[in-house]
């Protein structure tokens, strides 16, 4: 009886988030929201308190909440469409769109355009996950295993460049997970944010990570999300990245069901992924743009761009190297948003082309 009071007490309680928290949940989880959605449970029975445990436990969190499943997006929309809104700039009850076409852009190779050696890699990320599971944070050890049997069916069916072998992250000794990560082909592990969620439970079971031989194509799997689909490679050609992702897109959408909505577009853990679930970034060298820290933010910030550190999200910047990528990823379609980052890396390789 007493564990059942301090849960309903608990459940009771407005939750008290530190007022220095920047967090989107903290801006929009008002005791109203609280009220309206305190005893809600989604399809596989995910609470609002499970919703946002990743933002309670992390109060330097941005966003603060990771969903359970493609039914979370509807039955905690009071709270997810703000957040959503706010972040992707998006109306909530607007269509999505999907394109792979970038025939009608000239994506040039980044150093050649500008006789330099500005751009050392290029990389374009999506995340998918399954219609018929629940997501990473919910998900059941069962559930998982046979997500990385489809996952592996769709690899079994790769070809030419597309094929490879899959790793299952339990089978990598501690040596080849530092090179992978060294190398940026392998996901971090431990990571607080998803540790509060619960996307790490039963760690590394029914995790891996595929890897072509010239490891310009890999896919993670059952990390964050089910799926993520990942093209890279040196240098700063865009569209030779871009497109082997779009096909090993159409390969793998044929074997495994994704979870597609009208207005949220691919369903995915964070909701700062939805739609396009892409991110499309370059590691590149800004030594003199970055120092004038005002400057180089109100560039990003026209392009709808986002700098992350050398060693993907919550990492530092080393040597004047950036993670640029574009920020949006929903309402606009795969190869629009691959647009945002190219103009935008264009602009500032310009600035720094002046600096020097
Ligand atoms: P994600 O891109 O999957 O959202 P992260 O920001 O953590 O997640 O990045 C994952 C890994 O990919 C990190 O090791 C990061 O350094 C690497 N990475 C991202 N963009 C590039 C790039 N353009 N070139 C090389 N590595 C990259
Ligand atoms: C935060 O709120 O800062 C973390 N939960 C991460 C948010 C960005 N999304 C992500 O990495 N998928």
């Amino acid at each position: 009886l007493q564990q059942f009071l301090n849960a309903s007490k608990t459940i009771e309680e407005f939750p008290n988030i530190p007022e220095s928290s920047k967090s989107l949940l903290k801006k929009y989880l008002t005791k109203d929201v609280y009220n309206k959605l305190k005893t809600a449970k989604d399809a596989n029975g995910f609470t609002l308190q499970q919703l946002i445990s990743s933002g309670l436990a992390n109060p330097d969190s941005s966003i603060g909440v990771y969903a359970g499943s493609t039914d979370s997006y509807k039955v905690f929309a009071p709270l997810l469409n703000q957040i959503i809104s706010d972040y992707h700039q998006y109306d909530v009850n607007s269509k999505h769109t999907s394109s792979w076409d970038i025939s009608s852009y000239n994506f040039e190779e980044f150093n050649s355009k500008h006789k330099g050696d500005y751009v050392i890699s290029t990389r374009v990320r999506i995340a998918r996950n399954l219609a018929k599971f629940p997501l990473g944070t919910n998900i059941t050890k069962e559930q998982r295993q046979e997500i990385e049997n489809l996952a592996i069916q769709a690899f079994n069916s790769f070809e030419g460049e597309l094929k490879g072998t899959y790793y299952p992250l339990g089978k990598l000794t501690e040596q080849e997970k530092k090179q992978l990560k060294e190398d940026h082909f392998l996901f971090k592990e431990g990571d607080r944010f998803l540790k509060a969620c619960g996307c790490e439970r039963d760690w590394p079971d029914a995790r891996g990570i595929f890897i072509n031989p010239s490891k310009t194509f890999l896919v993670w799997v059952n990390e964050e999300d089910q799926f993520r689909i990942i093209s890279m490679q040196n240098g700063g050609d865009l569209k030779q990245v871009f497109e082997r992702l779009a096909k090993a897109h159409e390969i793998i959408n044929k074997v495994a069901q994704f979870s597609i909505t009208e207005n949220l577009g691919a369903i995915t853990t964070c909701p700062t992924n939805l739609g396009t679930g892409m991110r499309a970034s370059v590691h590149v060298k800004l030594p003199l743009l970055s120092s004038d820290e005002k400057r180089f933010k109100q560039i990003a910030s026209k392009h709808h761009l986002d700098i992350r550190g050398i060693d993907g999200e919550h990492s530092e910047s080393k040597g004047g190297i950036f993670d640029v990528s574009n920020k949006r990823r929903l309402g606009y379609s795969e190869a629009q948003l691959a647009l945002d980052m190219y103009n935008g890396v264009n602009e500032l390789i310009e600035v720094e082309k002046k600096l020097q």
